[in-house]
């Protein structure tokens, strides 16, 4: 189901749980702002998905109310973590669903990490 990333933060949402270790994770990445793990249900060979630590809704959440050092300290966390995963030379595909109309599932930022494959058009 859709979430409507408009609402407050819900600290019981599944990744606040992963990020304080009450469900487990396969992290490839940590650091002080930034975890990154593999997504339970991968669309592709690889996929990962980059959570910050905050408390952020979404991606608008986070664009609008995070620290200039927390979001380059994510941003530079998701380039290491693709380059990590050895996703540069085939290239990589970044997606945050926001809201509704995006089918965002997990109302805690995520960005999606997709590689290892030709991944084709965007459809939608
Ligand atoms: O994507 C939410 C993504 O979160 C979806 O691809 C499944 C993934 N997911 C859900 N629970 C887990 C756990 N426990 N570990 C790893 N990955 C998980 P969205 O953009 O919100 O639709």
């Amino acid at each position: 189901m859709s979430v409507d990333a408009t609402l407050p933060y819900d600290d019981g949402n599944i990744f606040a749980r992963l990020l304080r270790g009450e469900i487990p994770s396969r992290r490839v990445y940590e650091d002080d702002h930034t975890i990154v793990f593999h997504d339970i249900a991968p669309w592709a060979p690889t996929h990962l998905l980059a959570v910050p630590r905050g408390s952020y809704v979404s991606w608008d959440d986070f664009s609008a109310n995070a620290g200039e050092a927390e979001i380059v300290s994510f941003t530079r966390a998701i380039g290491h973590a693709a380059r990590e995963a050895g996703l540069v030379a085939g290239g990589y595909r970044l997606i945050a669903n926001t809201g509704l109309d995006s089918h965002q599932e997990v109302p805690h930022l995520h960005v999606h990490i997709l590689g290892g494959r030709a991944l084709g058009p965007m459809l939608v």
